[in-house]
Formats: structure tokens, sequence, C-alpha cells
């Protein structure tokens, strides 16, 4: 990425695109962009929309937006109930409220409710109201293996099959509304049908990525107490298998990489029970749990800036309302797209974007279980081909890896992308990270801001509706109001830089922290009293575009995924040998932010390199591959104020080598100590 250019003021997605609209209508910050004048710098390179695209979308322009923003914002209730009863079935509606909330830590507990009293189920409402509306024999599910050639297909209706098999036999063995079901699963059919066949019986699935570590998996087991850990054996990623009921089991297995066989698979009797043995006997249908709005669909760990994962919790009815619609609006989704979003069941964007958003749809979505780049960085685009893929919703991370793996700087006019088409791709989407679109401006980009606590996108663009900015997540989705604040809190206005807030609630949003209602309302209530706080940076541009700058707390996002420096940092000092160590975020070329970390080793122990690879190591075992540090420093001691904080600020700036810029160190108890770690950043 990062292939901005800056001589292209108004670039147009093709040479009929519509002229700027003049009108100016404001509601709170956002007024409609008035085009014009020279690009001063990136925030005037604006992408028109193409007439021919615009004619043909959800919301063609940004009158329409503006519309349809300012009735969710003046009556959220009407807003939402009129697409929660025209779009999703009901057994029984809600009650007097669509919603209730309380955002203001000092009126009391907060508390969020959407539709309560509304009896559903979100299982029913992906797959047997589909059925009902004809969509029987519409493909539900494409999965291309990580080896080219193996494949699979799934209509609704056989995969209503699927799940309902598997939910009859999790009710077998027990499973009840509530509880909880912990899937470590790889990007499977059966990952999904998990996901739905708990949603159908009312049991509480955490998804837990395949990358974590066994410790990572223990830890959050130990948390939800699940009745049942659904995993395979094994998996292939690329050229390497992943023996993933080894990690479930925490041991290892004498096994050769050619097969992954059920003979070499380490087996408790009474315990393990092979799914192909058991779930096939079940009935391929099963009867709805009918539940409460707020009763709890799912539980997603995610990382905060202390060292526990935090438990997500999401609920059913204002979710399962918010992913469907910011689905729909955001991608422009039409009956006939084939979806494809490359991220992971075991992240938010997977639970949103892969499963709920798509499915309640109707839409055909496409599941990749291997890696970008294999057997070569034209994968994707063989893949995009191949299924005529027409919505693609990716990381930067994966762009920047391809472009990598590709070798050249030219990536994208090499054969790994010109020998495929890609001419059947019409919407693109990009999450988890800040990025400068590049590419040949056909495709309108969404680039969609969220989070694992807001259930689905918040600031993201809607295609065809308006001028986009390349970088910019543009405006907030219908219903969200975000807000810009100082570090007193105090409301920004017009063109401004701070922290990034939420001003009352959104379907979508997450409930507690499971088991912690109190570190919920700690983490994002108390900073900023009366509103819901982000944990990022923003700046609002003359136009009202959002760019957001990063995370402003001790959280890194490599390669869009959220690590916590304090988790990296006490898996670190959990090692014997290790007696102090701070963690801070570097860019990186491929990941955006790489890992780096200062070490100080016990008294008497020398650098080493084995030391480094052990260090390296222990992350590896205790969080997953995905958090070992890209940098060991070595720190005979750190930087640290009076009263004993470690100065991260300066570890910033000499992680960057930006050595000019370390500022006032007079404040710290031994200035000698940042002239040390100076000497020893290149051993
Ligand atoms: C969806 C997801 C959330 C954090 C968030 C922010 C960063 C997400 C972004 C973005 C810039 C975007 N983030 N989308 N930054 N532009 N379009 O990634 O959820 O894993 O919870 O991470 O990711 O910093 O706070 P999650």
């Amino acid at each position: 990425l990062n292939n901005h250019n800056h001589n292209h003021h108004f670039r147009h997605a093709d040479s009929t695109a519509s002229p700027p609209s003049s009108a100016v209508a404001k509601i709170s910050h956002l007024k409609a962009v008035v085009l014009g004048g020279a690009p001063a710098s990136e925030e005037d390179d604006v992408v028109l929309p193409s007439h021919d695209y615009s004619r043909q979308a959800l919301v063609p322009s940004q009158q329409k937006y503006l519309e349809m923003y300012k009735a969710s914002i003046e009556n959220p209730a009407g807003f939402w109930s009129g697409i929660a009863s025209s779009e999703f079935y009901w057994k029984q509606r809600w009650g007097d409220q669509v919603y209730s909330e309380n955002l203001d830590v000092r009126r009391g507990n907060i508390k969020i409710e959407w539709f309560k009293g509304g009896i559903t189920n979100v299982c029913y409402n992906c797959l047997d109201r589909n059925i009902g509306a004809g969509l029987a024999d519409k493909i539900a599910l494409y999965w291309e293996s990580n080896e080219p050639g193996f494949d699979a297909t799934l209509t609704y209706s056989q995969l209503l099959q699927r799940v309902c098999q598997l939910a009859n036999y999790l009710r077998s063995v027990g499973v009840r509304k509530g509880d909880a079901v912990v899937v470590y699963l790889p990007m499977l059919m059966e990952l999904p049908i998990t996901m739905l066949a708990c949603a159908r019986i009312g049991a509480v699935h955490s998804v837990v990525f395949a990358g974590f570590s066994s410790e990572s998996l223990a830890q959050r087991i130990v948390d939800c107490k699940p009745k049942v850990v659904i995993t395979c054996n094994a998996v292939k990623r690329g050229p390497k298998t992943i023996f993933l009921k080894d990690i479930v089991d925490a041991a290892l297995i004498d096994s050769d990489n050619q097969g992954i066989s059920r003979e070499k698979t380490k087996w408790k009797e009474g315990r393990d029970i092979w799914w192909e043995d058991v779930v096939p006997k079940y009935p391929t249908s099963c009867d709805v749990e009918w539940v409460d709005a707020e009763d709890p669909l799912f539980l997603l760990y995610t990382s905060g800036s202390t060292g526990k994962p935090k438990g997500v919790l999401h609920t059913t009815g204002g979710y399962m309302v918010y992913t469907a619609t910011t689905f729909k609006y955001a991608f422009d989704y039409k009956d006939s797209d084939v979806y494809w979003c490359t991220a992971d069941c075991g992240w938010i964007t997977g639970h949103s974007y892969v499963t709920y958003g798509p499915m309640l749809n109707g839409a055909t979505v496409l599941l990749y279980e291997g890696a970008p780049s294999y057997p070569d960085p034209g994968r994707c685009w063989d893949i995009v081909d191949k299924y005529k893929v027409t919505i693609f919703y990716t990381t930067p991370t994966l762009v920047r890896s391809l472009i990598r793996d590709g070798d050249e700087a030219s990536y994208f006019s090499n054969l790994y992308v010109t020998r495929y088409s890609r001419k059947s791709l019409r919407v693109l989407g990009s999450a988890g990270e800040p990025i400068n679109p590049i590419g040949g401006s056909r495709c309108p980009i969404s680039d969609t801001w969220w989070q694992t606590e807001t259930g689905g996108f918040m600031i993201t663009p809607l295609p065809g509706a308006w001028p986009q900015k390349p970088g910019s997540a543009t405006f907030p989705f219908f219903g969200v109001q975000p807000v810009i604040v100082d570090e007193k809190g105090v409301e920004l206005d017009g063109e401004c830089s701070g922290y990034l807030c939420v001003k009352s609630s959104w379907p979508g949003a997450f409930r507690t922290l499971y088991g912690d209602h109190e570190r919920y309302e700690t983490t994002y209530f108390k900073p900023f009293p009366g509103y819901y706080f982000t944990g990022d940076g923003c700046r609002r541009d003359k136009d009202g575009y959002h760019w957001l700058t990063g995370r402003v707390d001790d959280v890194i996002n490599v390669s869009g995924r959220r690590i916590g420096t304090a988790e990296v940092e006490s898996a670190l000092v959990s090692h014997p040998q290790c007696a102090e160590a701070a963690v801070v975020g570097v860019e990186h070329q491929v990941k955006g932010q790489g890992i780096y970390a200062f070490v100080t080793p016990v008294e008497g122990i020398s650098y080493s390199e084995e030391l480094r690879k052990s260090l390296t190591l222990t992350v590896r075992t205790q969080i997953g591959a995905f958090a070992a540090p890209d940098k060991i420093h070595w720190a005979p001691a750190l930087p640290k104020t009076r009263s004993g904080k470690i100065m991260r600020r300066i570890l910033r700036k000499i992680a960057a080598r930006q050595l000019d810029e370390l500022g006032d160190t007079s404040t710290l108890t031994d200035p000698g100590v940042v002239d040390q770690l100076i000497k020893l950043a290149d051993t």
C-alpha cells in the first residue's frame, strides 16, 4: 500500500462520474461535502463514485444517506424497529420500549438493551427464514481448501440439515440454553455450522482463533466453563500441517506431516468423540430454542490493556439486526453477489461478516481454509475468478503480505495478478487497520472502522453514496453518533482531533464483559463519562470525514489483530531468566505494527541468541505464534519515572529509532538508562 498518489485530485471511478453535490445539510457534525479548490493535502484527494455505480446502489447519493442518517439519529427507536420488524422473524414482538440505555456511570450501572422482550432466534433467521423465502437451493457456502482443486458447497437447505444434526447432537449430550461451547477450528464449513448450531439451541459459542496456543485456549476454557469443546485433529495451512487437537490436548504427538489421519490422532476414550462418527446419525431437523433478544449469542475474547483477555458478550436481537443491516448497506449487497471475507471466524470480523451478517441476508459466502499466498501470491485472485467473487472483504495486512511474497514492487502489474481477470469484483472492503488504498479505482472501497465491542461497522463509506477519501473511514453508519473529545472529555466541534467516543447506544453494542461488568464500566465508560470510549484516536477534517489515527491505549494492532502489550509482557516475565519486560508497537512494513520488546534479564544472565529464542518460544506457547516479538532489545534497565512508571513514550521513540525526538528525559530516575538502551539497539 502506501502508494498514495497525491497528483490525483478528483479521481473518478469512471468517465461518467456524477458532479459533486453542493448541498450543505448539517446534522451534528455531518455535512454534505462541497468539493472544490486545489488539493492541499491527502484530505482533499477525493474519489467520486461512478454514476453507473451510484444509480444501482441501495443508497445512491449523499442526500439519501443524510436523510436516512437523520432519521436514525432523531428517532432511533422508529428507525431500528422498522428494520427489525420488516426484515426479521420474531416469534413475539418486543415490549413497549425498543431500547433502553444508560451510558453514564454517574447515573448508575451501565446498561444497554435492544428489543427486550422480543423472542427470536438468529439461526432461524439465517436459515429457516431464508429457505422459506425461496433460497433453499441457493449456495450458502462455497468452501475452498488450502490445496487448489479441493472444494465443497452447501446450499441453504443442506446447511440447515447439517446445522440441525449438530444441534441435536449437542442437545443429546446435555448442552442447554445459556451453556457455553468452545470452538477451536480452522476455516472449515464446520465452523459456521457450529456457530449456527449453538445459536439454534440457545447455547453461547466462544470461538477461539486456532492460532492461539494451548495456554491461551485453556485460559478461555477456565473463564467460560464450556460443556463441550469442538476441534479437529489437524489442518493444513500453506505447506504446513498444524495439529490442532494436540494443542487442545496440550501434548505433542509423534507423527509425520504427510497424512492427517484418525489413527495418528491422540485419543482419550470417554472424553473424545469423532464428529463424523456421531453427528451424521442425528435427525436433520431440530426445533429452535426461542430466546429473548437480550439472551447471549456469543462470547469472544479480545485483548485489552491488562494481561487478562476480556470476554466480550454479544446478545441476540440487536446484534442480529445490526450485523445484517450494516452488511447490506456497507457492501451494497445484491442477491446475486458472491461474497468473500478473508477473516477467520476466530475474530469478530468472522462472526459478524463471515457468518451472521451475510447469512442473515441470504448471501452466498466463500470460506477459504488456507494461506493467502499458497501455493503462490496469486491464489486470492485465482479464487476470485474461480467463484466469480463480487464482494471481497479483507485486511490491509493481507494485501501487504501478497505484495511482499509477490517479491516485486510492481506486484499489481505482474503475473500473480494480471493473469487473473478479477472482473467479477464490484465492491471491496477493508478492516482492522488504517489504509491508503491502491488499485485500479474501478471498485468502491468500504474502509470499515469498528471493533469486537461494537459488533458491526461504525464508521464506513456506503459505496455509491459519498465521494471517498482514500484512507478515511468517512462517515458514521445509521444510528451511530461518533464524537471526538479532548483529554477532559469535552466534545470537540468541526475540524478537530482527539479521543474517539460514541454517544448513545446502537443495537450491535456489546452488553458486558463476561463475569466482570465492573471492568466493562471502568474500561469503556469511566474514561469519558457519558460516552463509550473506543480506545482509538481520530481526526475529523473540514469536510467531516473521519480519519482513524490508531490506538491510544496499550493495545497494538499487529496484522489487524489486537494484542495487549501487557499480555506479551506477562508472557515474557514468566520466563525464569527475564527480570522485566516492556513491549511497544513499532511500524512494520507488512504487519502494520510489529511487536518490539525491551527485556532485562535477571542478574547474572547475559544476553544471548539462545535466550532470545527461548523468550520468543515462551510467548509462542503462552499466547500464540502471532504474538511473538519481532525484535527483542536488551535492556540493562528500563526508563522509569520517579513513581516507578515505565516511560513508554521514550521506548516507542527508541524502537522507531527517532532518537532526536526523545523529548524531556529529566523526569527519569536515571536518564543514563536511555543512552545505554541506544547503545544496545543493534545487538
Ligand atoms: C474489526 C476489528 C479493533 C481496532 C480498533 C482500531 C483498529 C479497526 C479500522 C481500524 C483504522 C479501520 N481498526 N478497523 N483502524 N481503520 N478501518 O478489527 O476489531 O480486532 O476488535 O480491533 O482495530 O484500532 O480499535 P478488533
